[in-house]
């Protein structure tokens, strides 16, 4: 059902410490809380620097302590200016559950901090190790307040399609993670592209849209929108439902990436990767320069 749903500002965290842990050496390792993850988090991606996952000294580190730490750093972000633009879903597919270990799909924020240009080359003074992935993006008529949005309802607030592609960038070392690491990430945030072209719902088959990925010229890997929850409205209606668990809804204007449709594919200096969709067009992104 679409609805006029009011998003609260995200709840300041809670402290939840970790429990120092012993190892075999018997010294305690780092006692990180929900606040020193945040910092260090939002430190790596500052300095492009990677690190390994939290979970390593802290296993308790769950999704949901994760997205604690994800909503102490959208706080940040919005303290230092950025806005909030939407939310994007992490590992609908199976192609990307299966590559990164982490078999259930989770949200995190987009702020407009997130937009790249159609056109810009990977920003790689910025990032540090890029992948790109091909997705469709919704963007909102209206609200979408869960629990208990379907697919159908959750299509009837969408305003238009597009085709495009998320450019993701763990702070992780060749990003491993578990659930509570990258949800705590903000699922390995960077940059996005939407496409060319804009649809409304009711004039294209999302289950059968499809995409191939093209990387240096060759044809690297294809999906149809049904690898994205069997269609991406179920990713959508999943977004509104899990931010409702966690007091928050889809608002109008919103933009919604519904997750990777196939695996990421490296986009390093000097290399060049295309998206073409079926009828969402093409987009295409240089892999820049060497910072
Ligand atoms: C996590 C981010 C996942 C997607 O579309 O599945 C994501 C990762 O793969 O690093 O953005
Ligand atoms: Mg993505």
């Amino acid at each position: 059902m679409a609805t006029k749903a009011t998003t609260k500002a995200p709840s300041k965290a809670t402290a939840k410490k970790a429990a120092p842990r012993k190892a075999a050496s018997g010294k305690a390792k780092a006692n990180w809380t929900i606040e020193s993850v945040a910092a260090e988090l939002l430190a790596c991606e500052d300095e492009r620097r990677e690190r390994e996952p939290f979970t390593d000294e802290w296993p308790e580190l769950d999704l949901d302590t994760g997205y604690q730490i994800q909503d102490l750093n959208l706080t940040k972000r919005l303290e230092r200016g950025e806005q909030l633009i939407g939310v994007k879903l992490g590992l609908t597919s199976r192609a990307k559950q299966q590559r990164m270990g982490v078999h259930f799909p989770f949200v995190a924020w987009l702020t407009d901090a997130m937009i790249l240009p159609a056109g810009d080359p990977v920003p790689q003074h910025k990032l540090i190790h890029p992948r790109i992935e091909p997705e469709i993006v919704f963007v909102m008529g209206d609200g979408l307040a869960g629990p208990g949005v379907s697919c159908a309802q959750a299509m009837s607030a969408v305003e238009s399609v597009y085709g495009g592609f998320e450019i993701i960038d763990s702070r992780y070392h060749n990003f491993r993670f578990k659930a509570g690491d990258v949800s705590a990430d903000n699922a390995s945030s960077g940059f996005y592209v939407t496409g060319p072209i804009g649809v409304h719902p009711s004039s294209i088959d999302l289950a059968l849209e499809g995409v191939l990925v093209e990387v240096d010229g060759q044809i690297v890997d294809s999906a149809t929108g049904a690898a994205v929850q069997g269609h991406p409205g179920e990713a959508l209606a999943l977004a509104a439902n899990d931010l409702a668990r966690r007091g928050h809804s889809i608002e109008p204007g919103w933009v919604v990436l519904t997750g990777g449709m196939t695996d990421a594919v490296f986009a390093p200096p000097g290399s060049s990767v295309a998206v073409h969709f079926t009828n969402l067009g093409s987009c295409f992104i240089n892999g820049g320069e060497q910072p």
